[in-house]
Formats: structure tokens, sequence, C-alpha cells
């Protein structure tokens, strides 16, 4: 018999640092037993960073991990039925952490579910270890306070609120390790773009589906995440990748910590009009560049029709 908590395929690092955190609200949450964590994808090099720093194990990945006979899930950071891992029944779902709308809420009649707008999953989950006034271990802690740091970007998002700032200012008289963990992401968004532009584009893509399209979306947060562009081998790596996705769609959001802006990168025309109706933005050669920092969150799941995120 299997408790399980998972988050959507191919996970940040707000997604593995909550279902982790959720272990010790398991009996709180109305498990019986302790939550086992279960994922589905990759992990990106950020929450291999963070894990390592909080000394913490990374979860197991996949059908082959998974329990006989799931009884019940936990979901930390997702309530879109196209994200979730095959193995996920929505019927036996009874929580949901999330901070995303356009979520598929109708469809989980026995969950129980918590979704605000904050900056990250983990801010909600650490406010429920307060309310609770449960015990939380401090690697438990790190973890969460790396997950509010990676999905706010540094308390820089436009997303990012006063409770995330609360969070992790009471997270950090636990922990004490706020300033280092702060430097360590740092230096893990600025080592990951010198990686390859293949491997830099598909780091992090979440794919909606529908009957007809597959639309991919990309984001990459790193300073100086729009210099991409200009290698030489960006449309052929955005090519490569879009076609290795099977994606009838790309769609990129380069969110630059240091410009404090975006690019985005979409062939698609219908696409470059979908954006330059919502936000004026003007394509040219399929780049277009933003006033402000955008989210895939906020700026461009919104964007997609109900047809898109169809099922
Ligand atoms: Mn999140």
């Amino acid at each position: 018999m299997a408790y399980i908590a998972t988050t959507y395929v191919n996970p940040d690092t707000d997604g593995v640092a909550g279902c982790v955190a959720l272990r010790e609200l398991s009996r709180e949450l109305g498990f019986r037993e302790r939550l086992t964590v279960i994922l589905d994808g990759t992990i990106n090099s950020e929450t291999h960073a963070l894990f390592a720093l909080a000394g913490l194990e990374l979860p197991s990945i996949g059908m082959a991990a998974l329990p006989q006979g799931v009884i019940a899930v936990a979901l930390v950071d997702t309530h879109h039925l196209s994200q979730l891992p095959t193995w996920v029944a929505p019927a036996l779902v009874k929580v949901i952490f999330d901070h995303h709308s356009h979520g598929d809420t109708n469809f989980f009649p026995a969950a129980t579910i918590v979704n605000e707008k904050v900056g990250a999953a983990c801010t909600l989950i650490a406010e429920r270890y307060f309310e609770a006034g449960s015990q939380i271990s401090p690697a438990t802690a790190t973890a969460l306070q790396g997950g509010i740091l990676s999905n706010t970007l540094d308390f820089v998002a436009p997303s990012t609120t006063e409770r995330d700032r609360a969070a992790f200012a009471r997270l950090d008289e636990m922990t004490g390790r706020g300033a280092e963990l702060r430097q360590v992401l740092r230096e893990e968004r600025a080592a990951f773009i010198n990686g390859t532009t293949s491997d830099i584009l598909s780091s992090d893509v979440k794919v909606f589906r529908d009957s007809t399209t597959t639309i991919g979306m990309s984001q990459v947060e790193a300073p100086g995440a729009s210099l991409i562009i200009q290698r030489d081998d960006f449309w052929e790596s955005y090519d490569r990748e879009s076609a290795r996705l099977g994606l009838d769609i790309l769609v990129v959001n380069l969110a630059d910590l240091t410009a404090s802006m975006s690019v985005i990168a979409v062939s698609d025309r219908r696409w470059q009009q979908r954006l330059n109706l919502e936000y004026r933005l003007v394509f040219d050669g399929g780049l277009a560049w933003t006033s402000e920092l955008f989210l895939r969150k906020s700026h461009l799941v919104p964007l997609l029709t109900h047809k898109d995120d169809g099922r």
C-alpha cells in the first residue's frame, strides 16, 4: 500500500522540494502512512545542488520506483491533468498544494485544494507547517527555502509576494543557511547558462496537448539568458529540440535575471500574433523582447486557449 507525493513531469525545484517537505506533514494532512515521493522525468541541476546542500537524498523516479497499490496521492505545484505522471489517477488525489491558474479543479473530486497566488508552492507548504505548529527538520526547512528561492527567482519574479519573503525568513530562523543557499543557487543559474544550447532549451519544457497540436513551453531563468539568442546554433537547436520532443510548436521564454526582461522565441505565426495581441510584443525573425520579466506561469500558460489545453 502506498501513499505518494508527486508533482508534474520534469519537475522544477519548487515541485520536488515541496513533495519532500510534505513527508513530515503526512499525518497532519490525513494520510495514514508517511508519504513516499515518486517523480517522473528528469530532475534539474538546480534541484541537485539544493539537495546536496540540504543533505537530502533525491526522490525516486518513474514507474519502476512506484510501490504497488497506490492508495492516495498528494500533488504539489500542479493540478493540471495534462502535466501529471501517467500513473496518477485523479480520483486518488487527496491533497493539492499549487499556485497556478487554469487548473483542472473539477477533476479531483476527493481533493482538498490549496491553490493561492503566491510565488512558490513551497511557501504554502511552509505556512501549513507554521499553522500546525509542526516540527520541521533543518534539511526539510532548507529544501523549502530552496523551493521558494527557485520559484521566485531570488524574489525578483513578478509573482513574488510578501508571504514568500515571510516564509523564507521564518525558515531561516531554523536553518540559518538562507544566505549560503542564495549564493549556491545563484552560482547554479550562472553555470547553467554556459551549457550547450540544446541542453539549455530543453531543461525546463512543459508540454500541452490537444487533439491536433502539441505545444512545448520552455523556460530558461538565468542571468544573461537573453544572450543565448546570439549563439550561432540557436535556431538549429530550437528546431532539433522541438523535433526531439515531438512538438508542433515551441515557445521559448528566456527570462534574463540581469536585464529583468525576457526574450520570447517562437517560430509559429499564430503564437506570435497571440503574443502581439496580448502584450503588444513585436516579433522580428521569431524573436520579441518584453519590457518586464515574463514567466511561463503568469504570462504564457494563460494564453493557452481551452482548445490547446484540452485532453
Ligand atoms: Mn511552483
